[in-house]
């Protein structure tokens, strides 16, 4: 009953012709002499939308009718990157979409770029969203994600004077082609006020929240094609708007001032995306983020699972959640609140579905990024939750202590309340509590949550912990993103690894095969002078696109070292000027990523690495074999851009910090090696690829604690090591700031006094593995056989491997695709 080819969706090519047009004079309003690129854009993404909707709408349906059991994922970000290329791909319409646009003299790479990415996350944990929901469409598990619709999104950053400067991210402002408003499933949420509680009349007791605030959602609704499966999931994200009764009872009564203020407040709460790597504690607006989207979602699936005929009593029967990191996880609270206060359900029964719906991913071991907040604060926003809190609170301890007696320093430990000093809510013990499930997303992060951060819990209930090593969607980060490598290996192998990415491991033999090695090698040549072009378009540096191209995309952050590389290329550097016409290999080293706008040594470390840049590209004596170059903006449709055409992926983090790291799998999907510590997701992609197809370096996690743990002194490093002491003096010399000796000084005197991400202690032995790696790209056949076992050896690293490891592990999901009833 799949109907998706009627007169108005036919996938012809003149069928498709005809809609671009049909759909540029009736939807967007325009002639096509006058039309622009945009009005374009926007005919064809209507065009393809028109061809998802039948999937779309009989993928619910039949959900319904099956009464599958689905996942929700709740996640504050969702950074989903460009619809067009992707959506064309996974409709399987390549090839008619290019040949109905060239026929209309219409240039189809130009039109995917006039879409502006939603740009709804910070980073690594909304990227994983994205590539998780396009791995359970392609699997055809039933899912639905949920979140927010922030009206701006990541801000988008320029370089001045080589500093970042932040500008806001209105991506809205051409419209989006994609969602569907659906005011019919409107929610509302309340806030603030307080409580009340009486005995009914059968001796119950009851309790009552009188909330100071009302505020409604309203989702948007986004398609989520599976790869040539079928189906389409739906991306569900809320809006905040003022409830019109609450807007008009104080403007009727004359309160004009109190009736905006409360739509101030209401429409506020989806305004913008806060950039994480901030203090983000104590931001109360933050808070009501958070539990907006979460009680909108829960109350969502509530009413969509009586809909469907189900009694709220089989509610986790039917549905189960993923907490995207603790930013939901006040859902824990709510769903309580929903059951008991809304259902009527008593606290045992309450507790036995909620317990059973929750399941909790951790995504980051750093202290200063646990969430908690302010009790003071969280009680007056949410009276009724913390009640709700101290119930399960007083339960859970009571518990602990029959398990442990005598350990009140234990109890202390794990309390869902932090009692020293300042009070506070700690959301990631909520989350363990409320969870059967609690995973971390590489194997070493796992492993660090169960010692360490959560050993306790660890101890508590060893059987809730499990690994799910994270992932990335081939068809986005390889089939979307690399035409030029996709169509050689479909060429040797076929096409059936772009929906089953274990069979790229065929590819193996051609390594030994030279003139495949020569094919692959051109390739990449190709793609590089791409990505030069755009370098030499966007910054005016010109690159050398048989240079070795030497990246590092990523947020900053101290923790990623970003100064690190910096060290190698200020190394290279005084050893080139020390011995002009010393024989190194040429590289271009590429920079990308976004400081936080509060984080201040973040911004220093751009300024250094654009400071490093002036004078190292403008020096003749240099500038044939180091190029340096910051690209501005860095996000998912450049990411696009970059991983095809990197010879190089750093991965260089503090090994114990980086919790999987998801880029270094991209990057090695499309054939870069790796110099990397042997930290998160690395080690696993270390032991895929083989040991000698990966340039590792560094102490390990465990001898950085013990370094750490027996006193770590970096000033004696400095002294010891002549290169790098005449590195870190020509920093502070003002050689790269115009004399300013002062400029580097708050990073150099970090590195010199404290240095807590150990960037000297690993400094000689990044310099000397960097040295192998120029050594390696020499031998351009060892290069090449190198680069192509790594991407035929990433097939674990598909996020439809690790959807299948959620659905069997932590979901309890057996049945995929709504066709194939096991
Ligand atoms: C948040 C904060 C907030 C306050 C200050 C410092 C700080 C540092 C990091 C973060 C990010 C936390 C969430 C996150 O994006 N984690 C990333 O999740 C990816 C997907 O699992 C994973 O690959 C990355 O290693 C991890 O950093």
């Amino acid at each position: 009953d799949l109907i998706v080819d009627d007169d108005r969706t036919s996938i012809t090519v003149p069928a498709l012709k005809q809609a671009i047009l049909d759909n540029l004079f009736y939807v967007v309003g325009k002639r096509a002499e006058v039309a622009t690129d945009m009005d374009h854009f926007m005919a064809l993404a209507y065009t393809v939308r028109d061809r998802i909707l039948a999937r779309w709408l009989t993928t619910k349906g039949d959900y319904v009718k099956h009464h599958m059991r689905t996942v929700h994922y709740l996640s504050a970000e969702f950074l989903m990157g460009p619809h067009l290329a992707n959506n064309i791909l996974n409709l399987g319409l390549q090839e008619a979409v290019r040949q109905a646009t060239s026929e209309l003299d219409l240039d189809l790479d130009l039109l995917i770029k006039q879409e502006s990415e939603p740009g709804l996350g910070n980073g690594g944990l909304g990227r994983l969203a994205a590539c998780y929901l396009d791995s359970l469409a392609t699997l055809g598990v039933p899912a639905m994600g949920y979140g927010i619709r922030y009206e701006y999104g990541m801000f988008h950053q320029t370089i001045r004077d080589g500093w970042q400067v932040e500008l806001t991210d209105y991506w809205l402002r051409y419209g989006n082609p994609w969602e569907i408003r659906r005011p019919q499933a409107d929610v509302e949420v309340a806030f603030g006020g307080h409580t009340q509680s009486w005995r009914d009349p059968f001796g119950e007791y009851k309790v009552q929240w009188i909330p100071g605030e009302v505020v409604k959602g309203i989702p948007y609704d986004t398609p989520i094609l599976g790869y040539r499966s079928g189906v389409a999931n739906t991306l569900r994200l809320w809006r905040s708007e003022a409830t019109e009764s609450f807007y008009f009872e104080r403007f009727n009564s004359g309160d004009y001032e109190g009736a905006v203020g409360a739509k101030v407040f209401a429409e506020n709460i989806s305004k913008v995306l806060y950039p994480n790597d901030e203090e983000i504690r104590g931001k109360e607006l933050r808070l009501q983020q958070q539990y907006f989207f979460t009680s909108c979602s829960l109350q969502d699936m509530i009413r969509r699972h009586q809909n469907a005929g189900h009694a709220i009593e089989n509610f986790h029967e039917l549905c189960v959640v993923q907490l995207n990191d603790t930013h939901p996880s006040i859902g824990v609270a709510e769903l309580m609140r929903l059951l008991i206060d809304i259902h009527g359900l008593g606290w045992d029964k309450a507790w036995e579905i909620t317990s059973h719906t929750f399941n909790y991913t951790n995504h980051t071991l750093l202290p200063e990024a646990l969430e908690r907040w302010p009790l003071p604060m969280f009680g007056s926003l949410l009276p009724r939750h913390l009640e709700i809190i101290y119930e399960i609170n007083a339960r859970f301890l009571s518990a602990l202590r029959e398990r442990f007696p005598n350990d009140e320093d234990r109890v202390a430990r794990m309390s869902l309340i932090d009692e020293h000093g300042e009070r506070y809510v700690r959301m990631a013990h909520l989350a363990c509590v409320g969870s059967e499930h609690i995973n971390g997303v590489a194997r070493l992060h796992t492993e660090l949550l169960k010692s360490d951060v959560l050993h306790d819990f660890y101890e508590l209930w060893p059987e809730k912990f499990i690994n799910v090593t994270n992932g990335v969607t081939p068809r986005r980060w390889l089939a979307v993103s690399n035409p030029e490598q996709t169509e050689l290996m479909i060429s040797k192998i076929g096409q059936d690894w772009i929906g089953d990415l274990d069979r790229v491991s065929q590819l193996e033999r051609y390594a030994e095969d030279s003139a495949f090695r020569a094919d692959w090698r051109n390739v990449q040549y190709a793609v590089k002078v791409r990505l030069t072009q755009y370098i030499a378009n966007t910054t005016g540096i010109a690159v050398d696109p048989k240079s070795m191209f030497d990246a590092q995309v990523k947020r900053i952050h101290e923790y990623k070292r970003q100064h690190l590389n910096l060290l190698y290329i200020l190394t290279q550097y005084q050893r080139l000027k020390k011995t002009p016409g010393l024989e190194i290999p040429a590289r271009t080293f590429l920079f990308g990523g976004k400081a936080a706008p509060g984080y201040f040594i973040a911004k220093l470390i751009i300024k250094l690495i654009t400071s490093v840049a002036e004078v190292i590209n403008n020096d003749p004596e240099v500038n044939q074999q180091l190029k340096v170059v910051f690209l501005p903006d860095y996000n998912v449709t450049f990411g696009q851009l970059v991983y095809p055409a990197a010879d190089l992926s750093e991965q260089i983090s503090t090994a114990g910090k980086e919790a999987s790291g998801t880029g270094n799998m991209k990057f090695a999907m499309n054939g870069a090696l790796t110099i990397g510590t042997l930290d998160g997701a690395n080690i696993e992609i270390r032991e895929a690829v083989g040991h000698e197809n990966f340039f590792l370096f560094g102490l390990t996690a465990a001898e950085v604690a013990a370094k750490k743990a027996a006193g770590y002194h970096p000033h004696q490093i400095y002294e010891s090591n002549g290169e790098l002491r005449e590195v870190i003096d020509s920093i502070v010399s003002g050689q790269f700031s115009r004399g300013d000796r002062n400029l580097f000084r708050p990073l150099v005197d970090g590195l010199l006094n404290t240095d807590p991400y150990l960037l000297f202690a690993d400094y000689q032995s990044y310099v000397d593995c960097q040295d192998q790696v120029g050594k390696a790209y020499s031998d351009q056949e060892g290069w090449s056989k190198m680069s192509i076992y790594n991407a035929a050896r990433m097939g674990r690293f598909s996020s439809d491997r690790s959807i299948q490891e959620y659905c069997r592990n932590i979901w309890n999901i057996t049945r995929f695709g709504v066709d194939a009833p096991q």
